[in-house]
């Protein structure tokens, strides 16, 4: 048998979304060959005794050099941001490809190839976010990109160079229905933050705290609300982004309970973060201006408690770098800006992970196994990267994630790997890290070092999605 494997990683504790298990792990060609007790030698080896072996993390909401339409960059292209994200444990990322309104999507796609070639570290597959859906892009960019792996794209309901209509959105639906993609919604009534942000300004109330007065809970609700209404009337399942609390939750569990496949993906900022951390100092609290804003503890327990009863399927960090100390990042529009000119977006691809793996399993509120579903297999099930990515099977790819699950850091930014100045998880303390990454069998990240190179990673065709129940 001596040259069978590549490498095995012997003696650790493999957790899929459905398993735990002791196992060896014998690899071949970047892909999983052998699950058993005492495999043979390989022609590497990992020692993983007292690890965890977990499935690479897949993130499926990050923005990595999205262009922006107030003269702010993002921090991270698709070099750093890749590579932060494999430090984290995360082996799989889908970022967006955002239309421009009067432009075409192929154009999109075109540019945000050239953006990523020969940047990204490990695997990555594109959403698109569609702004203009022409009858040129629903009649025939759209459904030739969908069969060209781009199976899932975002529609928003607010921000004026990016939000659709009703009457567009039930056009895209009806094209994601005919073709069998999957919508992503970004619920935020734009009237509502509009009307509010108009009389707050008025008023000079205009720090960054007052990005959460803007934005409250009830915009969120309605657009939720009618985001699942207009599925309903199309027949077709969405998935809801970025569920910040409990309003808007009770509208897909609501859905969720009449049959309705109504899916849904929450993120770090809404169980760490609330608004008051919107009111530091100064300048400080643009910091944490994200949209939906982060809310109250209530909130946090009612996403806790989401991620633990099925109203959430997916855990993605919604990664939106842009640096604090940056004219052209959080200060774009000066540090007396009003809240409505500071660009959304909270750095975290790097600490999705190791949050939810402390204070979620470490601290008993979730299984590992339902870690793993909500931070791996879901996003690979629901975006058609299944069985490639997603979990350790025979067949998939070795993309893995070796954890020592009691070793405690303090997470500060210099520890971090993003191109961003500051974390909103400074000083956060958390037991269990990701030490040694595989992206399709090669060890990339090990003991703090970076031993993958720039562009390695492949762009990944998605299939059309199955959906879960
Ligand atoms: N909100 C978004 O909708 N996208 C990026 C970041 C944010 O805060
Ligand atoms: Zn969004
Ligand atoms: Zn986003």
């Amino acid at each position: 048998m001596a040259g069978t494997f590549d490498l095995v990683i012997r003696g650790g504790t493999v957790a899929t979304a459905s398993d735990e298990f002791r196992a060896d792990i014998g690899i071949r060609d970047g892909r999983v060959v052998a699950l058993a007790a005492d495999l043979p030698r390989g022609g590497e080896e990992i020692d993983a005794t007292g690890k965890l072996v977990l499935p690479g993390g897949v993130d499926a909401h990050c923005h990595f050099d999205q262009p922006t339409s107030d003269g702010s960059r993002m921090a991270d292209d698709f070099a750093t941001g890749p590579l932060s994200a494999a430090f984290g444990g995360t082996t799989t990322v889908i970022p967006f490809a955002c239309q421009q309104k009067g432009h075409s999507l192929r154009e999109a796609v075109r540019d945000y190839h050239e953006r990523a070639r020969g940047k990204s570290m490990i695997d990555y597959a594109f959403h698109l976010i569609v702004t203009d859906p022409t009858e040129q892009v629903l009649g025939q960019e759209l459904p030739a990109l969908i069969r060209d792996g781009y199976t899932s794209f975002k529609i928003y309901t607010t921000y004026d160079d990016l939000k659709l209509n009703d009457r567009q959105i039930i056009e895209v639906l009806a094209l994601a229905r005919r073709e069998g993609a999957l919508t992503m919604i970004h619920a935020e009534n734009s009237d509502v933050i509009a009307w509010l942000t108009e009389a707050l300004e008025r008023a000079g109330d205009t720090a960054p705290r007052f990005h959460a007065t803007a934005r409250p809970a009830i915009a969120e609700r309605e657009a939720t609300h009618r985001a699942i209404s207009l599925a309903e009337v199309v027949d077709v399942p969405i998935l809801v982004v970025h569920v910040s609390g409990g309003e808007a939750m009770q509208q897909i569990a609501a859905a969720r309970h009449k049959g309705l496949r109504v899916f849904a993906e929450t993120c770090p900022q809404y169980l760490f973060l609330t608004a008051d951390d919107l009111d530091l100092d100064g300048f400080e609290g643009a910091k944490h201006i994200c949209s939906p804003p982060p809310r109250d503890t209530a909130s946090q327990q009612s996403v806790w408690r989401g991620l633990q009863d099925g109203t959430f399927q997916v855990f993605s960090s919604d990664h939106a770098p842009f640096r604090y100390e940056d004219l052209a990042g959080k200060k774009v529009a000066g540090d007396k800006a009003s809240f409505a000119h500071v660009p959304n977006g909270i750095p975290g691809v790097e600490t999705r992970l190791p949050l939810l793996f402390s204070e979620g399993v470490v601290k008993g509120r979730i299984s590992l196994r339902r870690f793993v579903e909500l931070t791996s297999t879901n996003p690979a099930r629901l975006y058609g990267l299944m069985p490639r990515k997603g979990t350790i099977a025979i067949g998939s790819d070795a993309d893995i994630a070796i954890w020592d699950p009691a070793r405690q850091v303090t997470i500060t930014n210099d520890l971090l790997h993003h191109n961003v100045d500051y974390t909103p998880y400074e000083g956060r303390q958390v037991t269990g890290w990701p030490e040694i990454v595989l992206s399709r069998g090669e060890v990339v990240i090990r003991g703090g070092d970076c031993l993958g190179k720039a562009g390695r990673g492949a762009f990944l065709q998605c299939a059309t999605p199955d959906t879960l129940q």
